[in-house]
């Protein structure tokens, strides 16, 4: 859910900030609300930012998307989603979720409301599932689905895309749902650690699929002309991408994706170009071995910002809301060894890092709220949504 809605914050919050110490702290600093929860200040390019725990005792949080009522999608990893009510409280885990593959990186993962979801009801979830229906060990990939939110839970809840082949192994799924302003499917998906498939067209490790929201392909994708598995693809040679927003302003797609030691990236991904996964990057194998820059192999687009020391990136949100005016057409973007939020300014197709919010854990995803703030969920077996809101 992407668009903005006049609502007024949760209750609770709004008191709880409003008892929130505003004096300067250096980085994270214990306030004192008055009792109940703590919340802490950190200093930012606007001036002193609440941080407040909105919700906790989640396991492992991986994606939270907004619905147009106030409330939120959450989910967590070893394969539950719940509804986040506006007064913080969360709800038993919704009935009709898939089995997932639950091992190493993957699991329940990214979360996102329809576009029309106020007339459809639909959500989708992309996740690792096994390939031997299980959910134990052998093979696994990505996959996306979708179903209808209910009373009862998620009803009818369907398959409309498989990340193929499925292989061995817990590393690299992805995976981020973005919507286009047309209406399709973004999805990433990660190379699933086996590096050289993400060169090859023939499968779907390492790329950006383009999909009809039914899970159809579209006939102008780039590929459309190589068959039913290229023609899926909008962008490949990628490594593992936890992080995928549109710009409002100009509609175009932005990832984020985890570099090996060190390198990660952020790109702009356009249609049929090739991102140059394994065979260049900004960072080193692990064991220390090269791997050419880049910019010697011209016909691999590089990427518009690449970190060394890495920040991890995993979710991204393009701010337009008016509680962080300066903020606006800047990509939040969660670190997990960052932690907290890295915010790029971002012009067109030129992207700059100009800050660091530091929220001292690891960030799996990030959104903003139909109230205009942020909220961040952390990575954790004890995870916590924390919502960020100027504290003056
Ligand atoms: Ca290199």
């Amino acid at each position: 859910m992407r668009s903005t809605l006049t609502l007024s914050t949760a209750a609770p919050v709004a008191a709880l900030l409003a008892a929130v110490a505003t004096a300067p702290a250096p980085a994270l600093a214990q306030s004192q609300p008055g009792g109940g929860q703590a919340a802490k200040t950190v200093r930012t390019s606007i001036g002193p930012v609440a941080v407040s725990r909105v919700a906790e005792g989640l396991e492992r949080p991986w994606g939270i998307d907004f619905l147009p009522d106030g409330r939120a999608l959450v989910t967590e990893k070893p394969g539950r989603l719940r509804i986040l009510a506006r007064d913080g409280s969360l709800s038993s885990p919704l009935a009709g979720t898939p089995k997932v593959f639950n091992q190493g990186q993957g699991g329940l993962m990214d979360v996102a409301a329809d576009p029309d979801f106020a007339r459809n009801r639909t959500i989708y979830l992309a996740y690792a599932e096994p390939g031997d229906g299980s959910g134990g060990g052998g093979t696994a990939g990505t996959a996306l689905g979708r179903g209808r939110l209910t009373d009862r839970g998620i009803e009818d809840f369907k398959v409309i895309f498989r990340q193929s082949p499925k292989v061995d192994g817990g590393n690299h799924f992805g995976t981020r749902i973005a919507f286009a302003p047309d209406g399709h499917i973004f999805l990433t998906l990660g190379e699933r650690y086996k590096f050289d498939p993400a060169q090859k067209r023939d499968n779907t490790l390492g790329k950006v699929v383009r999909l009809n929201r039914d899970g159809s392909v579209p006939k102008d994708n780039p590929f459309a002309g190589e068959g039913a598995t290229a023609g899926a693809l909008w962008s490949y040679g990628h490594r593992n991408i936890e992080a995928a927003a549109i710009d409002p302003r100009t509609g175009s797609l932005w990832i984020a994706e985890m570099g090996p030691m060190g390198g990660d990236e952020l790109n702009r991904p356009e249609a049929g170009r090739n991102y140059g996964w394994p065979l260049v990057s900004w960072g080193k194998h692990y064991d220390g071995r090269d791997i050419p820059d880049p910019p010697t192999r011209k016909e691999f687009t590089d990427a518009v910002i690449h970190w060394t020391p890495v920040i991890s990136p995993s979710g991204m949100v393009f701010y337009t809301g008016g509680l962080f005016r300066e903020w606006q057409g800047s990509a939040l973007i969660g670190g997990l060894s960052a932690k907290g939020l890295v915010r790029v300014a971002i012009d067109g197709t030129a992207a700059k890092e100009v800050e660091r919010i530091p929220l001292d854990a690891r960030i799996r995803d990030v959104a903003q709220g139909p109230d205009d703030a942020l909220y961040v969920i952390t990575d954790a077996g004890d995870g916590a949504v924390l919502r960020l809101a100027p504290a003056q």
